[in-house]
């Protein structure tokens, strides 16, 4: 049984640091504006949090910091996304509402690992 099977605190899948912009709010199109982000997944959810470079070490952890946003994984829709900038190693999240955000990396094999990491918590809450 994994950790959460008692519905007690979520896992912690994978935390680091990505480039992101939000693309789209609830489908209306915004404009761009990448920034460094402290990505962690945890349950069913991703949670950004500030570049930690401006923050102490620890300061990312659950309940040690307020998230600037979080997005709930459940029916959400994952592409790579490499028409969608002049960056490489980008990939497209978008909400069931109509969120949507790139994530970008210039580590191949990083942004790789998000990815299926990502599509693997989606295809688990599918499947529920
Ligand atoms: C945008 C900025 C983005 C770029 C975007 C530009 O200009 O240079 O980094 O996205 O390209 O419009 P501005 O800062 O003036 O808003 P990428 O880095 O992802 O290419 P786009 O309009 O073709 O999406």
């Amino acid at each position: 049984s994994s950790p959460d099977s008692d519905g007690g605190t979520p896992e912690l899948e994978k935390a680091g640091l990505l480039n992101k912009t939000k693309i789209a709010e609830g489908g209306r199109k915004l404009r761009k504006n990448w920034s460094p982000s402290w990505v962690v997944l945890v349950g069913n959810s991703l949670v950004f949090f500030k570049d930690p470079k401006s923050q102490t070490p620890s300061s990312w952890k659950p309940g040690n910091s307020r998230p600037e946003s979080s997005v709930d994984l459940r029916g959400a829709q994952l592409h790579w996304a490499n028409n969608l900038s002049s960056k490489k190693n980008v990939f497209k999240l978008r909400t069931v509402t109509g969120n949507e955000f790139l994530l970008q990396s210039e580590t191949n094999s990083l942004i790789i690992e998000w990815y299926k990491t990502i599509q693997s918590v989606i295809d688990r809450l599918d499947r529920e």
